[in-house]
């Protein structure tokens, strides 16, 4: 384990990864964006799509909550990111969609009822589809256009978030298909 963040337990959250091509294409345009606005970057090997935040699990309920996504069997995700925005209240610029694919909604209402249900959650809440490119981030302006990401997300992946001195690093641990 890496020292520096030996210290502070992991907390877990569900999310869709972005394939690297596309993480490629939004770190190079957060990239642009910085100069102006300030901020963080994300790390491009990070970028990924939130659905369900748990905070801190004890690791002796990591095998029911692995059994709990394993039993989801939930189709294939349509994603679109084609829009760049900021957020005053969070101060972060992010990708996001118009409108998220139903299969989007029912993935991430199954999985939070799931979450509820087995007490892994409080309470289900309303998922704004967005990717965080850039935190701590002033007003950058007005952003530019973005060209349509698209794919196909195959798998759902359960990540544990680090807090280290330098911000927070993400790590995939677990990942189940999509089908
Ligand atoms: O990377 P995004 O912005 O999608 O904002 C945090 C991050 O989302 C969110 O969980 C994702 C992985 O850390 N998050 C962190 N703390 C949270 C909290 N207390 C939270 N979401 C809800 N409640």
């Amino acid at each position: 384990m890496n020292p520096e963040t030996a210290a502070s337990p992991a907390r877990l959250f569900f999310a869709l990864w972005l394939p690297q091509t596309v993480a490629r294409q939004l770190h190079t345009r957060a990239g642009g964006i910085v100069g102006r606005s300030g901020g963080r970057l994300a790390r491009e090997e990070s970028l990924h799509l939130t659905l369900a935040f748990l905070g801190e699990v004890d690791e002796r309920r990591l095998p029911e909550l692995q059994r709990l996504a394993a039993d989801l069997r939930l189709p294939r995700v349509p994603v679109r990111l084609d829009r760049l925005g900021f957020w005053k209240h969070n101060h972060i610029v992010w990708a996001g969609c118009g409108e998220a694919a139903p299969e989007l909604t029912t993935l991430a209402g199954e999985l939070q009822r799931a979450l509820v249900a087995a007490g892994f959650l409080d309470a289900e809440r309303a998922v704004t589809p967005h990717v965080t490119l850039l935190r701590k981030a002033a007003h950058p302006g007005e952003l530019p256009a973005l060209p349509a990401q698209e794919w196909s997300a195959g798998e759902l992946v359960l990540a544990r978030t680090w807090r280290t001195d330098r911000g927070s690093t993400y790590e995939p641990m677990a990942r189940w298909p999509l089908q």
